[in-house]
C-alpha cells in the first residue's frame, strides 16, 4: 500500500507522532487500522492484551462462545474473507474467534502497526498545537492528531468486593479474564458465582469436570437454547450465496443488525395457541431471535408476561427438582431487558446429581473463607471458585484511561453523572477523540461486528471529509451532545429495558450513575441519522480550519 507524506512516524527520543493512535486491537481496533493504513494515515494501535481478538482474548473460560451466529457475527469489508473463512459451528467457540482475529490480522498485514502487551495510561489534548500525547506503559509518550478509542464494552472485568475472598486459598478465576493455559477442574469442588452469559456457558462444562459444582445465583436469568451445531460445507456455501442480501439487512434493516425473519404482528395479536406454536418454534430455532417471535415483547408488559411465561414453564418442564426449577425462573425483570442468554444444556445441568444451585437473592454471599463460601448461614465448601460476575460496561474501560480534553478536563469527570456523548462517537470538549461503540450508540444492543464496522466507516469517511477541507479539528457542541442524550434516554423509556437493573443501566456497579447507555432505536435508524448528519456537513460538530478552537468553525 502507498503512503501519502502524511503517513510518515516521526520519531523523536522516546517520543513519535502519528497520525492517529488506536486504543486496542479487537475487532474494532483491527478494522480501523485497516481502514486508516487505506487511506494512507500513519496509525499506532495500543493492545494491553498479548495478542489481538480483545474480548475474544481475555475471555477463554470453558464453554465461551459467541451468542449471535457465527456466519453473521463476522467482518464484512472484505468479500474474499467472508468467501474463504471456514466457520465450524454455527456459533463459534472462543479460540476459533480468536484465530479468525489473528487470520485477519495476519491476512491484511495489521501487524506491524499493533504494540502488544502495552496499555494506553493516558491521553491529553495539547490545545497549543491541538493533538493528543498519549502516555503507554512502556513509558512512550506518542502525539497524534487523533484517537480512536476501540477498547471495547465489556472489556474491564468487575471483582466484587465480598468479604475474606483476598483469604480464599483455591484457586480464583474471573471468566473476563481466563487465564491462557488449561484449567482442570477433575476432581475439585468448584463454587460459581454468578448467572450471567458467562457462567450460564461455563456451568454446563464446568459441571461435567468437577466432584462438585455450587452456583452462587443472586439473580435468574431468561436463556435459550443455543441448538448449536456443526455447520456443514452446504450450509456455508449456501450462506455465502446470500450474504449481500444478509449484510444488506443488518445494516440497514435489523434493529439489532441480525439477519432474521422480522415479526409482523404484537404478541396479543394472535391466540393462546398461534402464540404457543409460535414461541416453540423460536424455542426449537433456538438463540438470540427468539425475541424477534413478536414485535411487542420489549414494549409491552403484557406482551412481554406471554414470552416469559413461556421460557418459565420450558424451566420448569426441563428441572425436575420443582424447588430448583422455581429458583431458576427470572421473576424480577421482564425476558429481554437484561441481555437474554444462549445456552447450551443449562438448564438440565441441575438435574445432575454433583450440582447445587444455592440461592443468595435475600442476603448475598456473607464471607468467603479460606476454603468455602458461606450464604444463608452454611458453609460451602469448595476447593476453585469462578467469578462469574461481569463487567463494568461500556465505559469502565474508558475510565481507567486518564484522558483529558479542554481546559484539562477529564472524562471521567464529565462523565461523573452517566455518559454523555453525540452518537456514541465523540464527547464535547474532546476534539478528534472517536470512541468506536460508544454509550449513546447501538453497541452492545446489536451485532458487534455490524456496529463496529458502521463506526469505523464513518470515522473514516470523517476524516476524509476533514482532510479535504484542510478542517484539523472537530468536536461534538454541546448542544448536539445534549439533544442526543436526551433522545437516547427518551427512546430507551419508552420500552421495558429501564425495569431491569441490568449492565445497559450501570445497575451492577456499586455507585455507578444508572443511566441506559446504549441507544435502542436500532442499528438501521442510527445509521440513517449518523449518515444525514454526515451528508449535511457534520451537523451538531463543531470543525476548525488551521491552527486553533473551534472559534475559527468552518462549518458546525
Ligand atoms: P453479567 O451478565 O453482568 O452477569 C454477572 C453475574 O454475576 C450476574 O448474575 C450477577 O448477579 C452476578 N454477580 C455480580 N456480582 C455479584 C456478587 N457480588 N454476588 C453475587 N452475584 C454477583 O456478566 P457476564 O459476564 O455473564 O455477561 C456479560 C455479557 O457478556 C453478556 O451480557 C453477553 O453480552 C456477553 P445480578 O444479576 O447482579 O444479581
Amino acid at each position: 500500500m502507498s503512503e501519502t507524506p502524511s503517513a510518515s512516524v516521526k520519531e523523536q527520543g522516546n517520543r513519535s507522532a502519528y497520525d492517529v493512535v488506536v486504543v486496542g486491537a479487537g475487532f474494532a481496533g483491527m478494522y480501523m487500522l485497516y481502514r486508516l493504513r487505506r487511506q494512507g494515515l500513519s496509525a499506532r494501535v495500543f493492545e494491553q492484551g498479548g495478542d489481538v481478538g480483545g474480548t475474544w482474548y481475555w475471555n477463554r473460560y470453558p464453554g465461551a462462545r459467541c451468542d449471535v451466529e457465527s456466519m453473521q457475527y463476522s467482518y464484512s469489508f472484505s468479500d474474499e474473507l467472508q468467501q474463504e473463512w471456514n466457520w465450524s459451528e454455527r456459533y463459534a467457540p472462543q479460540p476459533e474467534i480468536l484465530q479468525y482475529a489473528r487470520h485477519v490480522a495476519e491476512r491484511f498485514n495489521l501487524r506491524p502497526h499493533i504494540q502488544l502487551n502495552t496499555r494506553v495510561e493516558g491521553a491529553v489534548f495539547d490545545e497549543g498545537t491541538e493533538s493528543w500525547r498519549v502516555t503507554t506503559s512502556d513509558g512512550k509518550i506518542v502525539v497524534a492528531k487523533f484517537v480512536v478509542l476501540a477498547t471495547g464494552c465489556l472489556s474491564n472485568a468487575r471483582v466484587p468486593d465480598i468479604r475474606g475472598l483476598p483469604d480464599f486459598r483455591g484457586s480464583v478465576y474471573h471468566t473476563g479474564h481466563w487465564p491462557h493455559e488449561a484449567v482442570d477442574f477433575t476432581g475439585l469442588r468448584v463454587g460459581v458465582i454468578g448467572t450471567g452469559s458467562s457462567a450460564i456457558q461455563s456451568i454446563p462444562v464446568i459441571a461435567r469436570q468437577a466432584r462438585e459444582l455450587f452456583v452462587f445465583q443472586r439473580t435468574p436469568n431468561f436463556s435459550i437454547p443455543a441448538r448449536n451445531a456443526e455447520l456443514t460445507a452446504q450450509q456455508r456455501d449456501a450462506f455465502r450465496k446470500i450474504y449481500p442480501e444478509v449484510r444488506r439487512f443488518a445494516r440497514e434493516q435489523a434493529r439489532n443488525g441480525i439477519y432474521a425473519e422480522p415479526p409482523d404482528r404484537g404478541a396479543l395479536d394472535d391466540g393462546d395457541d398461534a402464540r404457543r406454536a409460535k414461541y416453540e418454534q423460536r424455542w426449537a430455532n433456538g438463540g438470540l431471535t427468539f425475541m424477534l417471535a413478536y414485535n411487542n415483547l420489549i414494549l409491552d408488559n403484557a406482551a412481554n408476561d406471554t414470552a416469559a411465561d413461556f421460557v418459565r414453564g420450558k424451566i420448569a418442564e426441563i428441572v425436575e427438582d420443582s424447588e430448583t426449577a422455581r429458583l431458576l425462573q427470572p421473576d424480577n425483570h421482564p425476558i429481554g431487558s437484561k441481555r437474554i442468554c444462549v445456552d447450551t444444556d443449562y438448564y438440565a445441568t441441575f438435574n445432575r446429581p454433583n450440582v447445587t444451585l444455592v440461592d443468595i437473592r435475600a442476603d448475598g454471599i456473607e464471607e468467603i473463607s479460606p476454603c468455602a463460601v458461606r450464604a444463608g448461614g452454611k458453609d460451602y465448601e469448595i476447593d476453585a471458585l469462578v467469578l462469574a460476575t461481569g463487567f463494568d460496561a461500556m465505559t469502565g474501560s474508558l475510565a481507567k484511561i486518564d484522558i483529558r480534553g479542554r481546559n484539562g478536563r477529564t472524562l471521567k469527570e464529565k462523565w461523573a453523572e452517566g455518559p454523555k456523548t453525540y452518537l456514541g462517537l465523540m464527547s464535547e470538549g474532546f476534539p478528534n477523540l472517536f470512541i468506536i461503540t460508544g454509550p449513546g450508540s447501538p453497541s452492545v444492543l446489536s451485532n458487534m461486528i455490524v456496529s463496529i464496522e458502521q463506526h469505523v466507516d464513518w470515522i473514516t469517511d470523517c476524516l476524509a471529509w476533514m482532510r479535504g477541507r484542510r478542517v484539523e479539528t472537530i468536536e461534538a457542541t454541546k448542544e448536539a451532545e445534549e439533544e442526543w442524550v436526551a433522545h437516547v434516554n427518551e427512546v430507551a423509556q419508552a420500552t421495558l429495558y429501564p425495569q431491569a437493573n441490568s449492565w445497559y443501566m450501570g445497575a451492577n456497579i456499586p455507585g455507578k450513575p444508572r443511566i441506559f447507555m446504549p441507544y435502542i432505536g436500532g442499528v438501521g435508524v442510527y445509521r440513517r441519522i449518523c449518515d444525514d448528519i454526515a451528508a449535511k456537513g457534520y451537523v451538531g460538530f463543531a470543525m476548525a480550519a488551521g491552527e486553533q478552537s473551534p472559534r475559527k468553525a468552518v462549518s458546525s
